[in-house]
């Protein structure tokens, strides 16, 4: 009997020591210390045996379960420590890991043409004013030397939020110019400001042309101000933008609120002059509308057209991104499509 309890305490020795997960522990503690474990039936067999071995038997039993008990005890402690560690070693934090990085916006290309063309004309000392997209009748036409059922309404199709069918509606501005007639008629000259912003036209949307568009306006108005103070600074401008080797060619336009009106254009800074896709041929491309402010506009604001001239211009903003960078559709501009508006940051 001594011999069968000590070769079962070795043998649960030996499978306890292997063991190493809290399942495999219970299934040892039932086998050996359970109810009908090896251990108990083995003392429940200490009746069976003679009177006068018992003692010495019971006592090595109960040590032997003694012992079963406490490496039991001392195996779980064990077991458990070694699980939080592995607990801890999971959970653990890399800080020496290279952080991950959110997704960072950036300005719309638009808003910095924007910011490029604006900043280029106040290092020319312009400053700049912004005006409102719903608009009075009377400043987006009639103030600006467009009356009522003047065919050169037709040059804008405008968007009227009211229209009477008389003068004095609101409109979504059809261009920038109206702001030129809110400043002048709140200050005095010298005059000079450049106005950003967005305008509206009932157009057909194709490659060129969007029924919402960015312009910028440009307004100098002084004594003495001459159509060569309008070819300097707006060479000037493009040289900034398109680079200072860039030519500029100026030809009559027609716009009625100057006079003289023109067009300028650079040379196609493609092709240099020879003729390309982008300039459809010609080796110039077309920037923007100017001319020197229509006495009848300076009259109309208060100004005295023998003591003061100007000039004005206004050019779209997207047209000038376009030439800029190569891109053949206003269209994606405003797709929102961020594959393109990624390559501009
Ligand atoms: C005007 O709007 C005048 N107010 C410009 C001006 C100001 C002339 C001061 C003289 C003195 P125009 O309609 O040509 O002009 O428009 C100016 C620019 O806006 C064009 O050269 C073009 O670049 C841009 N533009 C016109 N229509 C569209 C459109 N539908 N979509 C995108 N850009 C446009």
């Amino acid at each position: 009997m001594i011999d069968q309890l000590q070769a079962l305490r070795d043998h649960a020795l030996e499978e306890l020591a292997r063991i190493d997960d809290l399942a495999d522990l219970e299934a040892w503690r039932i086998r050996y210390l359970g109810k009908r474990g090896e251990l108990t039936l083995a003392l429940r067999g200490l009746g069976s045996l003679d009177p006068s071995e018992r003692p010495v038997v019971g006592r090595i039993a109960n040590e032997v379960k003694e012992l079963l008990e406490s490496e039991l005890t001392a195996r779980r402690d064990r077991i458990a420590a070694m699980l939080r560690a592995q607990e801890i070693a999971r959970q653990a934090v890399d800080v020496t890991l290279p952080g991950r990085s959110g997704p960072v916006g950036q300005r719309h290309l638009i808003t910095q043409m924007l910011d490029e063309v604006t900043a280029a004309f106040q290092r020319l000392g312009f400053q700049i004013v912004e005006g409102p997209e719903v608009e009075w009748d009377r400043y987006n036409f009639e103030a600006l030397n467009i009356p009522p059922d003047h065919p050169a309404r037709d040059m804008w199709d405008t968007f009227y939020v009211e229209w009477s069918g008389r003068p004095g509606g609101m409109l979504l501005r059809t261009h920038t110019s109206p702001d030129q007639i809110r400043v002048m008629e709140k200050t005095r000259p010298p005059v000079r400001i450049i106005v950003p912003g967005k305008v509206y036209r009932y157009e057909a949307v194709d490659a060129t042309h969007e029924s919402m568009f960015h312009q910028v306006e440009g307004l100098a108005v002084d004594e003495q101000l001459t159509m060569a103070d309008l070819k300097g600074t707006l060479v000037a401008f493009a040289h900034q933008i398109f680079g200072r080797e860039r030519r500029a060619r100026f030809r009559c336009d027609y716009f009625p609120f100057v006079e003289p009106g023109a067009e300028m254009a650079i040379d196609c800074h493609v092709c240099r002059g020879a003729g390309c896709r982008l300039c459809k041929g010609s080796g110039w491309i077309e920037i923007l509308g100017a001319g020197m402010v229509h006495p009848r506009v300076l009259a109309g604001v208060g100004y005295d057209p023998n003591v003061y001239s100007g000039f004005a211009f206004g050019m779209g903003v997207e047209r000038i991104a376009m030439l800029k960078y190569g891109i053949d559709d206003i269209r994606l501009f405003f797709g929102n499509d961020l594959r393109f508006l990624r390559q501009f940051r």
